[in-house]
């Protein structure tokens, strides 16, 4: 290729040219760069074909969006939110008749059902349409969460770049995000700075709602995230998560006023809105009304409701909600929404229509968003959970939705497949032996952990205080006892404590205190002389939250392989079937068409030749084999 660039440039062929030619010529050498890319991208599909797909590949189509360019972009939230401020926008909220609506499809409702898997680029496809036919909903939820370290660590792409893009393409409907409070979006606490950093990062990259919850309900740990949060003007939402059940009284801890309690504790705060966060379902329609109401009530601020549909009582929910009063709630498009997902969207508009709660959504232009998500999903099949119906068994587990899909597929991995009854039951004994807590990421991690430990060592809630003496126990329960995580309601069940730590002292305190603030200067000029390639504060707070999963992203993408967010997720997943032909642009105007050939033998050196047609010339990759 170089040589063939050097021969027909045209100052070359007209004799122009003196010794310095090829060091003043810098496009000769554009087209090492692109065979170079095109040589990682065959690699990088040779090993998804060798190494990652099970199975054959199913058919896939390209999917497409609806055409919209002709539409203009309507006035949204986002609008509203910029011309109102924040405060004034909750009031609007506040005076509304309708009940309005957040949609999840881009964060909750694929972390619930595919294990957080949808790439970016399958947003930005229809990220014109979620602008034109959406724009009357509250808010988007499309970020944090498990969003962040799932992007980097499988997807092999920034979050912070789908943050950005999706930003200039919908800019007039609020996006919004979920906060792990101290634990920003990672399963520990951070240090001060890194949780400022990545808060006034967040909003300058375009999160216009932080919803902010603390897995203890500890609001302690939610202060410093809260007034950060509340200094960049966006729009704060103070959470309670929900759990047990308020229409039990003979349940104690968890009851209506303890709700209240810290509603009035995150008002004081100076949130602008109150959120309901129903983690696990475990908010039945009769207590959604009550609770709803109460708080209504009890403090002045709106109220949004995040309800899961794992037990199937989900639009219940949300419409008693609604009777009550509440504000806003969550749902997700038809095609992402039940089981451990949110409730369906589509579902809820008819449910309302012609009340005095009606939504005022137009469901005939959703749809068309909703349809393209409906042949989006087919593209995820290997990350469904294989769940067919809702589980009323929840409200006795207790167990959040992304957990319960996922801990099947976990349970199974460690060879306990007949056993998943068994581990539910150590999951409700789990958490009483914890002190019944508040189960969300990261409590109800080590409530899981917690769980799948004792079956395999066949402890229980008995004989856990003799056994346990000569068990070291999961690194999560550790830290949960040490006060790592936070403090819980009622404090530390003080004997399974003192097993636990082995004469560790627990801390009282906020963790954030004593965690001393990490060096961005010197995290920056590190990776930059590791990997030859600027990092800005973003890059370093990614780095700060997760070092070798944001380490390895890096490797992948410009050592190991290169940029692979181009191509379409069917193939990103499963590669190629054998003459299946795919299309990739690698920078504007420059696109590779590659066909799969052929998959070779195993070898003695254990390597597989795999053989491409790139743009209608043979190539051939060894990649392997690490089955
Ligand atoms: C998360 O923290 O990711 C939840 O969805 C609770």
């Amino acid at each position: 290729g170089f040589l063939v660039n050097v021969l027909s440039h045209e100052k070359f062929a007209a004799g122009q040219c003196d010794t310095n030619f090829l060091d003043k010529t810098k496009e000769l050498f554009d087209i090492e760069e692109s065979k170079d890319r095109a040589t990682k991208i065959l690699n990088f599909i040779g090993n998804v074909v060798v190494n990652e797909r099970k199975g054959a590949k199913p058919e896939f189509e390209n999917i497409l969006a609806p055409g919209t360019e002709s539409l203009e972009i309507k006035k949204g939230s986002k609008d509203m939110l910029d011309e109102l401020g924040a405060k004034g926008y909750a009031e609007w909220v506040k005076a509304q008749k309708r009940l309005l609506i957040t949609d999840t499809t881009m964060r909750d409702a694929h972390q619930s059902l595919v294990a957080t898997r949808f790439r970016t680029r399958d947003f930005v496809k229809i990220s014109d349409a979620t602008s034109k036919y959406m724009n009357d909903l509250f808010s988007l939820e499309m970020w944090g969460g498990a969003t962040f370290d799932v992007a980097y660590r499988f997807l092999k792409e920034s979050p912070w770049e789908r943050l950005e893009t999706l930003r200039t393409k919908i800019p007039n409907v609020m996006f919004q995000m979920l906060l792990r409070a101290s634990n920003a979006v990672g399963y520990r606490n951070y240090p001060d700075n890194v949780i400022k950093q990545f808060i006034e990062e967040s909003a300058a990259s375009g999160i216009d709602v932080f919803r902010i919850f603390d897995s203890l309900n500890w609001v302690e740990n939610m202060k410093l995230p809260i007034q950060e949060a509340l200094k960049t003007g966006k729009l704060v939402e103070g959470s309670i998560c929900y759990t047990g059940n308020i229409l039990d009284e003979s349940r104690l801890k968890y009851n209506l006023d303890y709700y209240v309690k810290m509603a009035k504790e995150l008002e004081a705060q100076g949130v602008h809105m109150i959120a309901i966060k129903d983690m696990a379902g475990l908010l039945k329609p009769y207590a959604a009304h009550k609770l709803v109401k109460t708080l209504k009530e009890e403090v002045s601020l709106p109220i949004h409701l995040h309800t899961h549909d794992s037990c199937g009582n989900g639009v219940s929910t949300l419409m008693m909600a609604a009777e009550a009063g509440v504000d806003v709630v969550d749902c997700a498009l038809e095609a992402m929404s039940g089981l451990t997902s949110q409730p369906s969207m589509n579902s809820l508009i008819e449910a309302l229509k012609d009340t005095p709660r009606d939504t005022e959504l137009n469901l005939d232009e959703i749809v068309k968003v909703d349809d393209y998500y409906k042949e989006l999903r087919k593209a995820y099949f290997s990350f469904e959970s294989d769940l067919k119906t809702t589980s009323a068994e929840i409200y006795k587990y207790e167990i959040p939705g992304g957990q319960y899909s996922n801990l099947k597929p976990q349970v199974e991995s460690l060879g306990l497949a007949d056993r998943f009854h068994e581990v539910k039951e150590k999951y409700k004994m789990a958490n009483e032996l914890l002190g019944d807590i508040v189960k969300v990421t990261p409590t109800s991690k080590v409530v899981g952990d917690l769980a799948i430990f004792m079956e395999k060592n066949d402890v229980d809630n008995e004989n856990i205080y003799e056994l346990g003496k000569n068990l070291s126990f999961p690194d999560s329960v550790v830290d949960y006892f040490k006060g790592m995580i936070g403090q819980p309601e009622g404090g530390f069940p003080k004997e399974l404590q003192e097993i636990v730590l082995k004469g560790d002292q627990p801390i009282s305190c906020r963790p954030g205190e004593l965690l001393p603030d990490e060096d961005f200067e010197g995290i920056k000029a590190e990776l930059e002389k590791k990997f030859g390639i600027k990092q800005t504060m973003k890059d370093v707070v990614s780095y700060c939250l997760y070092p070798k999963v944001y380490e390895d992203f890096l490797e992948h993408n410009l050592n190991q392989y290169t940029d692979v967010s181009n191509l379409e997720s069917h193939v990103f997943f499963y590669g190629l079937r054998k003459d299946e032909e795919c299309e990739v642009e690698i920078e504007e105007g420059k696109t590779l068409s590659i066909r799969l050939i052929d998959i070779g033998e195993t070898k003695k050196n254990g390597q597989r030749t795999v053989t491409f047609e790139l743009n209608g010339i043979r190539r051939e990759v060894d990649i392997q084999d690490n089955n």
